[in-house]
Formats: C-alpha cells, structure tokens, sequence
C-alpha cells in the first residue's frame, strides 16, 4: 500500500465541500487512515511550503492557509496514490483544470485552490511526519 498527504483548504471547509472532496477520493477506491480539522499554524506552513518560502506569493498563501481550520488527511491505495490524487485535483491553476477534477468543477482563484496533495512519494512521506509526526 502506498500513502499520500492532502489538505482540504481554508476555503474548502469555510464553502462545505470537505465532504464532497472525501467522497470523490473514496468513491476512486482510496481510504482514509487519518483526518483532522485543524487550524494550521504558521510555523508548520514553512515547513511544509518550504519550496514556497522565497516566492512573491508566499505571504498571500500563508494568510489564506491560516485564515481558519483546514482538514488535513492521509489516504491510502494499492499503488501511486499520490499521482491518483493529484489527477482527481486538476492542475494548480483552476482556469486549466479540466471539468471532473476538484478544481476544475468547485474553484476560479489560484490561491484558493481548495485542496493540497504530495506530489510525489517522498513529498507524501516529508508531509505525513510533519502533520501526523505517528503515522510516520
Ligand atoms: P499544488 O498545490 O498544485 O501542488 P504548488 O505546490 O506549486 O501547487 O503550490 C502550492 C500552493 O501555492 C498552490 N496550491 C496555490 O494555492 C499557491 N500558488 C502556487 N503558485 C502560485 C502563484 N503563482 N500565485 C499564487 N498562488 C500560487
């Protein structure tokens, strides 16, 4: 079995579609083996936006990750879990994701883009020991 990490974002949960995004990785046939509503801290969002830290739109993310709680998550599946999730979530930009994808049918901002998941097996394993340091 492999894992991921995902964030269902601020305006995700502020907007009620954590349930509608859930369902949509479960119905794929992935399973959820931890979740929890949590207001994620500044600190934590360096570490886990490190690659970001430098960026011009590093202050803006941070301020829209922190405005209130997040669902924070780890999914499971038979294999490439991270590249499933990363499919049914569209790309970055909602104006390219397509129709069927989390961002293509629920989001129009970049920043509020909804969700977050690993990019590839090693991000999945940095970001599950800082979100849920007992799984790892
Ligand atoms: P993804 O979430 O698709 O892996 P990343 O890791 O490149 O995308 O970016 C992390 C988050 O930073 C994005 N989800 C988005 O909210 C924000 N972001 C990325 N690029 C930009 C940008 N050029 N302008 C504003 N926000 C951005």
């Amino acid at each position: 079995m492999t894992r991921t990490f995902i964030i269902c974002k601020p305006d995700a949960v502020e907007r009620g579609y954590v349930g509608q995004i859930l369902d949509r990785f479960e119905r794929k046939g992935l399973k959820l083996v931890a979740g929890e509503l949590r207001q994620v801290e500044e600190d934590t969002l360096a570490r886990h936006y490190a690659e970001h830290v430098e960026k011009p739109f590093y202050p803006e993310l941070v301020a829209f990750m922190s405005r209130s709680p997040a669902f924070v998550a780890v999914l499971e599946g038979p294999q490439d879990t991270y590249a499933i999730v990363r499919t049914l979530m569209g790309p970055t930009n909602p104006v390219d994701a397509p129709p069927g994808t989390i961002r293509g049918d629920f989001g129009t901002i970049l920043t509020e883009n909804l969700v977050h998941g690993s990019d590839s097996p090693e991000s999945a394993e940095r970001e599950i020991a800082i979100f849920f340091p007992g799984l790892a």
